[in-house]
């Protein structure tokens, strides 16, 4: 294995982009970069999910990682939330982030959709689309055929205008239409073949002179390319002899709902899937997510979705290194970069042993590259291979350049397992999350209680969905109606039952100015029943519901056309008589969003500091807006708030949303804790000294324990195995400070309980702190000639150390 090809390879690329056009072509086997075969690694980062601070440093640490391309998607309702009205700024600069990947020399795949999926709110489609007339989403739809294509050619365009595509002198080398359309594509019929052809002709049309590709999609048309998503590719095969085979989202982990446990892939598991592929004739192959990020603001989708994009990926949500993910699949790609030649343009021989055990060999110019791969998941198996007896672990893949020696197994984790600390943050003085001093207001809805709204947004007499109300610029929507009376009513006088049947996600209720009972929808559905009683009062009486939605769907056929919100009917109920009352039809009076978005009470330029107030800071009170400052951590560390004890609200800083926080309670594996506390605060949004965090409570929490952190490595633990290099080390210039525990041999346990074993090497304590302390990283050749003899006789001695930075 060499690393130096892996340079070399991106060097050339480097030049190629900068210097000339390339011509991208394919066939059956791979991609073709001038002539040239190329084995693509890459992975997918989403840039409004970092900021383009962020952007530099996520693809130098990709391409680090032994990636030579980055992926994205392109988010046509950021882009234009308005129809006809476009925001390419900050975190949505898209030309920005593909320069950014072309400085560093890497290749960019462009998923452009516009459908995107992606847990991302309502899949991407700005909701105004959804709002226009007579249209249909993702099928043989005039309107909707003409807006994709509207937005599609201003990418497009957008694209050639900065000379982006490879044809041009670019980075990209694929492009992408639609996406994942073959999983629902039936539901729509013959409409739906018809537009994937239209899609098709569409994307031909633009000549951007790369191939353009569809993933999920059996039948593509020639001649997109149609690729495979999912956990494992191997058994993928393209729909043509000559289409390559390409994997555009292996998942490297999960996304995370409100409530669910964190998501986790091992690295050796996702090594294996990786090893599989390209054992099988793989040729390029996606990380979904490299990075994942966060979901800010409101763009989460689900419903449901976490703020938190982490997705257990090999780069953290803050960015930092996930070890030993990371650096797991970095030593695979190196090797397999070092022996693509054979990979991409040899001869494969496949050899079956039964119980799921395999080899395969790739000749090429009279060399041979092999693998041997284990798919058993519970038991090892020793093979006899060309002379040689090699022991493959349950479930993992070893990949042998030459045919002989083991360059890597992918259950074999040499790289260090970093564990994260969060650090008090040392600029403030308020330390101690006591210190923090806040002001606070109530969300001011007086007049919405009492039925006196002047400046509603709407009056009709039926219940909407609230998209078409809100065109999303808001979760919240205000139905308020009036019920009138007189001393004949029945119902006057007596208890009766509200009752409203709603479609999500939370509503609260309010009756003749009364707070009188909140619902959030459980475990994951939209729709629920409210029921409440109250007391009809002779003349008007004032009924006041707010709902609020917790990301707007992504996926599934048809998913557009669900409706949220209440959507009734609401009734009232005699119980005594069973007499009813059904208001569904009353006049509505509608207001989208809440006084504070209105006023924009979490921006620090509009603060009115009157309105707030320092006395009696209140706990567990619903609709409160609290405020506090706080200074900038010193250093370059990522920088998270402590949101614990807040229940379901948004926060912001300096006027950006960090995003919805919600305390929905994660009861798989650490019941009582809340599903999210830590939320990410890139710098970029930090001042030079003090800031503003505003929070908004929808339900009731305390900002009490509310403190601020960055985030770093604080322990590394390793294991090693004999011949390998260890190389471990600290982040953000911080040095090892002492050697836990270090052993070379028996050892037994893991990180955090190692034991020595029944026989070690007596110097290998010392040789370690002599190597490490006081260093940022060391490098430890895994050897008894560096470590010293063990004295072991058995075949399983390992290096663990355990340091602290
Ligand atoms: C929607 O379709 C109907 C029936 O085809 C047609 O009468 C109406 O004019 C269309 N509305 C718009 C705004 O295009
Ligand atoms: C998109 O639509 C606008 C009108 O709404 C039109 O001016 C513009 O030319 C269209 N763009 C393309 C590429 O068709
Ligand atoms: C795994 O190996 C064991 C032992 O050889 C065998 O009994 C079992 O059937 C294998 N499992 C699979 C899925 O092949
Ligand atoms: C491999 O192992 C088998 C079973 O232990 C043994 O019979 C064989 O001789 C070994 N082959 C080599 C090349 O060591
Ligand atoms: C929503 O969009 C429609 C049409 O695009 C517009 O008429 C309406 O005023 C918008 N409503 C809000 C609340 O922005
Ligand atoms: C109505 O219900 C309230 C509380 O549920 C109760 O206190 C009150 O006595 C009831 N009134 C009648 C008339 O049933
Ligand atoms: C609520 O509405 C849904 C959908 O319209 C309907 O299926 C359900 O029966 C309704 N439930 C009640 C209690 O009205
Ligand atoms: C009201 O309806 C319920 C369910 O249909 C029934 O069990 C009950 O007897 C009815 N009560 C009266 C007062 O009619
Ligand atoms: C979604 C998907 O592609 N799933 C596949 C993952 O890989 C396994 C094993 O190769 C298949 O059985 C799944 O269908």
């Amino acid at each position: 294995m060499s690393p130096c090809n892996a340079l070399v390879v991106l060097l050339l690329c480097a030049i190629f982009s900068f210097v000339s056009a390339s011509e991208i072509t394919y066939d059956g086997s791979s991609l073709m970069i001038d002539g040239e075969r190329q084995l693509i690694l890459s992975g997918s980062i989403h840039y409004p999910r970092s900021t383009p601070q962020m952007w530099p440093s996520l693809i130098q640490k990709s391409k680090e990682g032994g990636l030579n391309a980055i992926e994205t998607y392109v988010f046509w309702n950021a882009h234009e939330p308005s129809r006809r009205q476009y925001d390419f700024s900050g975190n949505l600069d898209l030309v920005r982030f593909i320069k950014t990947i072309q400085d560093q020399g890497l290749h960019a795949i462009l998923r452009i959709g516009p459908y995107v999926c992606a847990e991302w709110n309502f899949g991407g489609f700005p909701v105004w689309l959804h709002n226009m007339p007579n249209i249909t989403l993702r099928t043989n739809n005039e309107v909707f055929k003409n807006e994709m294509q509207n937005f599609t050619t201003l990418i497009v365009n957008m694209m050639k205008d900065e000379k982006l595509f490879a044809s041009q002198g670019g980075p990209i080398i694929l492009a992408q239409i639609e996406n994942e359309y073959g999983n629902i594509m039936w539901e729509y019929g013959e409409d739906g073949k018809a537009y994937v052809n239209w899609c098709a002709e569409l994307a031909q049309s633009y000549n951007i002179g790369v191939p353009w590709i569809m993933c999920q999609q059996d039948d593509a048309p020639e001649p997109m390319i149609n690729t495979c998503n999912g956990f494992y590719c191997d058994q993928f095969s393209p729909n043509r002899k000559n289409s390559p085979k390409i994997w555009t989202e292996n998942w490297s982990g999960w996304f995370k709902g409100w409530g669910d446990s964190y998501p986790h892939r091992p690295a050796e598991d996702l090594a294996f899937a990786v090893g599989r592929f390209f054992q099988y004739g793989g040729s390029l192959m996606n990380y979904y997510m490299y990075h994942g990020g966060t979901n800010f603001g409101h763009t989460s989708g689900g419903p449901y979705i976490t703020t938190s994009y982490d997705y257990d990926a090999p780069l953290d949500e803050y960015g930092n290194l996930n070890q030993p993910k990371w650096g797991h699949l970095k030593e695979l790609h190196e090797v397999l970069i070092s022996v693509q030649k054979a990979l991409l343009n040899g001869e494969r021989r496949d050899i079956d042993y039964g119980n799921m055990m395999s080899a395969t060999v790739y000749s090429y110019q009279g060399k041979s590259v092999c693998f041997l791969g284990n798919a058993n998941s519970s038991n090892a198996f020793t093979v006899e291979f060309e002379n040689t007896n090699y022991t493959v672990p349950a479930w993992s893949v070893t990949i042998l350049p030459d045919c002989f020696t083991e360059a890597y197994n992918t259950a074999k984790v040499n790289s260090q397992t970093s564990i994260m600390v969060k650090k008090p943050n040392a600029a403030d003085d308020a330390e101690e999350p006591s210190n923090l001093k806040w002001d606070w207001k109530n969300e001011d809805f007086e007049e919405i209680k009492y039925g006196t709204v002047v400046d509603s947004d709407l009056t009709t007499s039926e219940l909407l969905d609230q998209k078409a109300v809100t065109n999303d610029t808001s979760d919240y929507l205000w139905y308020m109606t009036s019920i009138v009376v007189d001393e004949k009513d029945a119902f006057v006088g007596k208890n009766v039952t509200l009752q409203v049947n709603t479609s999500g996600h939370i509503l609260h209720a309010f009756f003749n100015s009364k707070h009188i009972g909140s619902k959030l929808a459980q475990n994951g559905h939209y729709d629920f029943v409210f029921e409440q009683d109250v007391q009809l009062t002779l003349g008007t009486n004032q009924l006041s519901l707010l709902s609020a939605t917790v990301g707007l769907p992504n996926y599934g056929a048809n998913f557009d056309k669900r409706a949220d919100g209440i959507l009734g009917p609401v009734k009232l109920i005699d119980h005594s008589t069973n007499n009813t009352k059904d208001i569904s039809s009353n006049e509505w009076i509608y207001k989208v969003g809440l006084q504070g978005q209105k006023l924009e009470s979490y921006n620090p330029q509009k603060l009115n500091e009157a309105e707030w107030s320092s006395e009696g800071l209140p706990t567990n009170k619903m609709f409160v807006w609290y405020k506090t400052t706080f200074k900038t951590p010193l250093g370059e560390e990522p920088v998270v708030v402590d949101l614990l004890g807040l229940g379901k609200g948004e926060a912001w800083v300096n006027g950006k949303s960090i995003g919805p926080t919600y305390k929905a309670e994660n009861c798989r594996t650490n019941c009582g804790e809340p599903s999210m506390r830590w939320y990410h605060i890139p710098r970029e949004f930090l001042n030079n000294e003090e800031n503003v965090l505003v929070l908004f409570e929808e339900i009731g929490g305390t900002p009490s324990l509310v403190n601020i952190r960055t985030i770093t490595v604080g322990k590394v633990c390793a294991n090693a195995f004999e011949g390998s290099t260890l190389k471990l080390s600290c982040q953000g210039g911080k040095l090892f400070s002492e050697i836990k525990f270090a052993s070379f041999g028996e050892t037994e346990g893991t990180c955090g309980s190692f034991r020595k074993g029944r026989c070690e090497s007596a110097n290998s304590l010392s040789v370690i702190e002599q190597a490490c302390l006081g260093k940022e990283s060391c490098s430890i050749p895994v050897t008894e000639a560096f470590l010293g003899p063990t004295g072991c006789h058995s075949e399983i001695y390992r290096l663990a150390v355990e340091a602290v930075c």
